[in-house]
């Protein structure tokens, strides 16, 4: 898993900024789900979801600031319990530790790119180099070991790349340097017909990334070793010159920090698809890889520049989609394409099955893994839930619930706000046009709405309770 990979930015997806050929190896050896989403985009809700297979109001970690419980019900746990060796290397955010775990190797909260400290089995100690790099070590030894060992395993490598402030290795630093990036249609966009939330968010291009740190027009930061700020000063020193001396203003700047934040971001993917190659190397060469479930995702979606933003948390279509890439030799076939309506609540199910076990009750999701084999399902959902509740926070993106099916999406923003919007997707992709008013959707929106208060129902969630964790948060 990585943290904010946009399908956008890969490959197999029709990237039309990078190439991620080992990513797409997965796609190639299995099925690419064309339409599978996050049912609350950020990072430690979403980590909880895919744990416990349940959404974020029944496991309690809503936001990013909810500690993880880590008595209840997880996948792993399950696993461990039906004899599997359990490893979790990498990002974690869930505050409190790990659970279900035979071996665990964390980054403290967010981590750091270079040098960063890990949290092994409890000990905090620091570690020399690229994280990307780092946590595939750990990775690759880790599948090594397996080759004295009978039992089956788990490995959960969970990739701080390319989150936020976008640090690539020095050996991608320069590699986007000549890349001309296609503007997306929204780049500018003016957020007209949609309600407020859209407009008042704080994660503009334009506003909210930081010359010195994002497009690091600073310092190197101090944790870096000699060599690599030296790296950092041939890399970025000549884009500090050219800035003072072109002295852009306007549309300019936005554009020149878009081409900066991607050049950046896409960098740090660079590491992300040669660490995917690495571990699939690894696979291949202890004889595993005929026998292992393979899982590419991300606890997110993105922005990349799309409505001119960075960042992620609204239920439009860039944030919303996680990239879910899943190779099981023998059981799905090659190359194949899925588009039916997923949700990451639907991952712990989807691995205990592929492990041959029974998902408890108490999850909310269902295996996806027939899917990927067979053409249709019948009775597979065909719509999704969505619900986001970090609010007043980083970014400002306002608490909002919401229904999407395979061809519209109703949303409704609440708290300092009651607004609804309603997109057409297939007359409108782009999301710039809400029809919530418009009388020609009158019907269709009746059947959203009620289609709404049902998977509230149906999970467990409602307006009121929605009501009561306002007043729950504002008090911590
Ligand atoms: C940090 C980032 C934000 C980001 C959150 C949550 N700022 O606060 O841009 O939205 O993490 O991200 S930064 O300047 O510190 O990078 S999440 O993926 O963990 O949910
Ligand atoms: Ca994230």
């Amino acid at each position: 898993m990585a943290d904010d990979h946009a399908a956008q930015a890969i490959g197999c997806y029709g990237s039309r900024l990078n190439k991620t050929s080992h990513i797409d190896r997965i796609a190639q050896g299995g099925v690419r789900f064309d339409n599978c989403f996050c049912t609350n985009g950020i990072c430690a809700p979403s980590r909880a979801t895919i744990l416990t297979g349940k959404y974020s109001h029944l496991h309690g970690v809503r936001d990013n600031a909810h500690v993880f419980d880590g008595s209840q019900g997880t996948f792993p746990k399950l696993l461990q319990a039906a004899g599997y060796e359990t490893a979790l290397i990498g990002k974690w955010h869930l505050q409190s530790d790990p659970t279900g775990f035979d071996l665990w190797s964390i980054l403290p909260d967010q981590g750091e790119y270079y040098n960063p400290d890990l949290i092994e089995m409890g000990t905090t100690r620091r570690r020399a180099g690229y994280v990307t790099d780092i946590l595939t070590d750990l990775a690759v030894d880790f599948i090594e070991a397996r080759r004295n060992s009978s039992r089956p395993f788990l490995l959960m490598l969970h990739h701080k790349a390319p989150h936020r402030n976008w640090q690539p290795a020095v050996r991608h630093m320069t590699l986007y340097d000549d890349a001309k990036f296609p503007e997306p249609p929204t780049l500018f966009d003016d957020y007209a017909t949609r309600s407020r939330a859209a407009a008042e968010q704080e994660m503009t291009i334009r506003d909210h990334l930081s010359l010195e740190s994002d497009l690091k027009l600073g310092p190197p930061p101090e944790r870096l070793d000699e060599a690599q700020k030296r790296a950092w000063e041939a890399a970025f020193g000549p884009k500090r010159e050219a800035f003072r001396k072109d002295g852009l203003s306007g549309d300019a700047l936005v554009r020149w920090k878009y081409r900066r934040y991607l050049q950046d971001y896409l960098g740090c993917v660079a590491a992300v698809d040669e660490s995917i190659g690495r571990v699939l190397d690894g696979l291949d060469r202890t004889g595993l890889a005929p026998n292992t479930l393979v899982v590419y995702t991300s606890d997110q979606g993105f922005f990349l520049g799309e409505h001119g933003w960075f960042d992620k948390r609204f239920m439009y279509e860039e944030a919303l989609r996680m990239p879910l890439l899943v190779r099981l030799p023998g059981r799905i076939p090659p190359g194949s394409v899925n588009k039916d309506m997923l949700t990451n609540v639907d991952f712990a199910p989807t691995f205990l099955d592929g492990a041959g076990l029974k998902k408890p009750p108490a999850m909310q999701g269902r295996s996806f893994l027939p899917l990927a084999t067979a053409r249709r399902v019948s009775g597979w959902p065909e719509s999704i839930y969505y619900h986001y509740y970090e609010f007043p926070a980083v970014h400002m993106v306002k608490r909002h619930y919401g229904v999407r099916t395979e061809r519209y999406k109703l949303i409704h923003f609440y708290y300092d706000i009651d607004a609804w919007e309603l997109y057409d997707l297939a007359r409108d992709p782009r999301e710039l046009h809400n029809v919530y008013a418009n009388p020609a959707y009158a019907k269709v929106r009746r059947e959203l709405e009620d289609e709404l208060l049902r998977l509230q129902k149906l999970y467990g969630d409602s307006e009121e309770l929605a009501r009561r964790f306002v007043e729950t948060d504002l008090k911590k």
